[in-house]
């Protein structure tokens, strides 16, 4: 069986710290979709590193990352990222790193395009992290998508399917490039990334037979889900359950728990919907302590309350077995906490996510406001050593949603995780 760990929100929750420390216990942790638009911070004794491309479970030694056929991967990219985690005394080599031979390679025309999209969006703009995830993923569902196989076996026939892809794009888009000098790079990235190409999907079943423990690192989050998220305010991949599924030739009966890691309030980043924003000074708040800034591109994050019709939506598209709340610790000064539990438009309340995004320009949230706690919980390591109107938001939460919560997050730190049994 694998476990799986994904984001129950707009993403940034803070799976990558629950990954490094389910991590040490796994023999495997695999990425599944998404590409180095991902940002996962870890804070392992006391170094920070941040993973795009790679698996959080690199920072254990005994752990092996698999990057899944249902990722994008872009090579330069994910080379100097190697390089950098190398740098900060990583093992990272084909012992350790395994990419699947059907991943979809993001060319750097992927990212012009990425920009070009944005660009003519003008105002309307997704905000995306212009890494080139949208348009390598349409390359791939347009079947004109060249494979990282394809890189390693006939070289005339990679180029003729760079070409295929590269013209496609440019009569779309109609834009200058310097097709040479990227193919010149993807000669030498050819043999750098051999050694760690082969066939994931035996290579993960095998391990799971074998009774491995077998980790998924969701990246995103449902809420960017192509099909499931705030639409198209979204990025390109399944970023749930069936994404986990399809992006690792996975079959759901391999499936084992299913960890929703929940930010104690929200975050996005990016434009789009966001019922329980707080423009004023909670949110300001939030994002000040919170250190509320995106990993892959320093953007601040946009910061508002809970939402349980969020986590509801989220916990029915992939049926957690249990949450892990973190960043309760940035709750710690507020006089009051508020939960989102409903929508309401035109006089009639909703408590399940709209597919209509015009629905939530003009309703308004209905909250629950609870006490707040008014003291550092960052030191609390056990479950009773957290305040009592802490214990009561936690329980809150487990109550709306009908899921247990296992860990609380009280800090960055690898350590700073309560375990509540
Ligand atoms: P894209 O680049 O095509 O995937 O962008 C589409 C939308 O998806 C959002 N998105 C993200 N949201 C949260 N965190 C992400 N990773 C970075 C982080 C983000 C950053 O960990 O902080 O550094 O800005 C991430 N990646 C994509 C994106 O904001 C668009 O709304
Ligand atoms: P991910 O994309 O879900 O892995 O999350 P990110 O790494 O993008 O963002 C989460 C941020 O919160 C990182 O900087 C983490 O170090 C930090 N973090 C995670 N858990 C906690 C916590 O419980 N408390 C605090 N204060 N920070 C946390
Ligand atoms: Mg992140």
């Amino acid at each position: 069986m694998a476990n799986v760990v994904l984001g129950a929100q707009w993403g940034d929750e803070g799976k990558g710290k629950l990954v490094d420390i389910l991590a040490q216990e796994s023999d495997i942790v695999c990425r599944a979709a998404g590409g180095n638009n991902a940002g996962h911070t870890i804070i392992a004794n006391g170094v920070p590193y941040d993973f795009h491309m790679l698996p959080s479970g690199l920072v254990n030694d005994s752990c092996i990352s698999v990057i899944g056929n249902g990722v994008v991967v872009h090579l330069a990219n994910l080379f100097s990222e190697i390089e950098a985690n190398v740098k900060k005394g990583l093992k990272v080599n084909p012992e350790r790193l395994k990419i699947s031979d059907r991943a979809h390679l993001v060319f750097d025309f992927h990212q012009v395009v990425d920009g070009l999209n944005e660009g003519a969006l003008g105002g309307k703009s997704l905000g995306t992290t212009r890494k080139g995830i949208g348009p390598t993923y349409s390359s791939k569902m347009s079947r004109s998508g060249v494979r990282v196989h394809h890189l390693l076996n006939n070289w005339d026939d990679f180029v003729t399917r760079y070409h295929k892809c590269l013209d496609g794009l440019q009569k779309q888009y109609g834009f200058e490039y310097n097709a040479d000098e990227e193919l010149k790079r993807c000669k030498e990235y050819r043999d750098k990334v051999r050694p760690f190409v082969l066939d994931s999907i035996p290579y993960v079943h095998d391990a799971i037979n074998a009774k491995k423990n077998v980790l998924v690192e969701g990246a995103n989050a449902i809420m960017l889900d192509i099909d499931f998220g705030t639409y198209p305010y979204v990025t390109s991949s399944n970023t749930g359950i069936g994404g986990v599924c399809t992006g690792l030739g996975l079959p759901p009966r391999k499936i084992g728990k299913v960890f929703g890691v929940v930010k104690a309030y929200t975050t996005r980043v990016g434009a789009g919907p966001f019922p329980t924003e707080q423009l004023n000074s909670v949110g300001e708040h939030l994002q000040t302590v919170g250190r509320e800034y995106g990993v892959t591109t320093g953007r601040k994050r946009r910061c508002g309350w809970l939402d349980v019709v969020v986590l509801r939506h989220s916990h029915m598209l992939n049926d957690y077995t249990s949450m892990n709340l973190t960043k309760l610790d940035i709750l710690d000064q507020l006089d009051e906490v508020q939960i989102g539990v409903a929508y309401v438009h035109n006089g009639k309340r909703y408590t399940d996510f709209p597919a209509d995004l015009d629905m939530l320009t003009d309703s308004t949230v209905e909250y629950e406001t609870l006490p707040g706690w008014k003291s550092d919980i960052s030191n609390c390591r056990k479950y009773e050593e957290l305040p009592q109107n802490c214990r009561r938001y936690i329980e809150r939460v487990e109550e709306l949603l009908g899921v247990p919560i296992e860990w609380i997050g009280v800090g960055p730190g690898r350590d700073a995780m309560v375990v509540k049994v």
